[in-house]
């Protein structure tokens, strides 16, 4: 099956994570799948461009499994396309729709959970926040544009230290900002208002999956009796979680934690490297969606709205989907 060369593109640079962050991935997805239907030179029959497009759906699903915004992502169209069945030119159409559609309503709610996000932080705030997060990162800004920000404790985040980024966001927009190792997490801790994070996927009990260390982070500011902020746009609540279904955690390369000859030069030595944990719901003050300011035990409500129609395609199929015949 020829697939365009832009889509392999993406699906390796998300794998590689060159494109990363869990609303980044999911709209790099969409564009995957509007330029492979628009793109599509296979015979004009229904059939084979569902299968091409299921193809593509899980060449790019399988590229990162833990954040869910991906997986629904790909979800949301595919179930698009295959609502219809009026030729390849309308399930094309249906295709590059839902995709844009996708892309446009996850930037309006980056920017509506950065308004209220922004409105719970206190004024003169010391916030501390973990990985690079453009939910985390866009309501800190706003936050510090209303004059609450004292300043910001940005963690590195190792081994792939996403926290430069983060830091290098907020000083491009004037916000106070201090690198920390992430060890110096529970030093900082009792200086600290609010700890403002992101999330990969917000299961149906409203526990928060996000990279390493968010837990440690979490314990720590709940010794403290600091309050955590997540903020999350509905498609991070994974469907699948409500039939049960646990969230996969993606273990990274060696390599990433330390140099390849050191490695080398120690055989026998193991090196683990999971790219997320899990924060139960007693760890979470408050998520912010776009739909509103919520406690995470109200993640399940979430669900039933907003991924309705994934929740009752998961309750039939009792499993992760595939998109149709590969
Ligand atoms: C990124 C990460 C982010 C969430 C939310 O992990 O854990 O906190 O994805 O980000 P990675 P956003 O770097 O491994 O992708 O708010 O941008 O969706």
């Amino acid at each position: 099956m020829e697939i365009p060369i832009r889509v392999v593109q993406i699906a390796d640079d998300i794998k590689a994570m060159r494109i990363r962050g869990a609303g980044k991935i999911a709209r790099a997805a969409a564009e995957a799948l509007k330029i492979a239907a628009i793109e599509y030179r296979g015979p004009l029959d229904e059939s084979s461009f569902k299968k091409y497009m299921a193809y593509v759906a899980n060449l790019i699903t399988s590229t990162r499994p833990t954040a869910v915004s991906l997986h629904n992502a790909v979800l949301y169209i595919m179930s698009k396309v295959r609502a219809v069945s009026g030729g390849v030119d309308d399930m094309r159409n249906a295709a590059i729709n839902a995709a844009d559609k996708l892309i446009q309503e996850s930037i309006e709610a980056i920017s509506r959970i950065s308004e209220f996000g922004a409105k719970r932080i206190k004024n003169g705030a010391v916030v501390l926040t973990h990985c690079h997060s453009t939910a985390a990162v866009s309501t800190i800004i706003n936050a510090n544009r209303m004059g609450k920000i004292v300043k910001v404790y940005s963690t590195e985040t190792r081994p792939f230290f996403q926290g430069r980024i983060t830091a290098r966001q907020l000083l491009e927009s004037s916000v106070p900002v201090i690198q920390i190792p992430d060890s110096a997490v529970r030093y900082v801790m009792n200086e600290v208002d609010h700890v403002v994070v992101g999330a990969d996927t917000v299961t149906s009990n409203g526990a928060v999956i996000n990279k390493i260390g968010t837990s440690q982070v979490a314990l720590a500011a709940h010794e403290a009796r600091v309050r955590v902020f997540v903020t999350a746009e509905t498609y991070k609540f994974s469907p699948m979680t409500a039939i049960g279904e646990l969230v996969p955690i993606e273990m990274r390369g060696a390599e990433e934690v330390v140099p390849l000859d050191w490695i080398k030069s120690h055989p026998g030595l193991e090196i683990l490297n999971p790219s997320f944990d899990v924060t139960p719901p007693e760890y979470i003050d408050a998520i912010v969606t776009e739909i509103g300011v919520i406690p995470p035990q109200a993640a399940i409500n979430v669900l039933v709205e907003r991924l309705g129609w994934a929740l009752e395609e998961f309750l039939q199929s009792e499993h992760r989907p595939v998109f149709g015949e590969v």
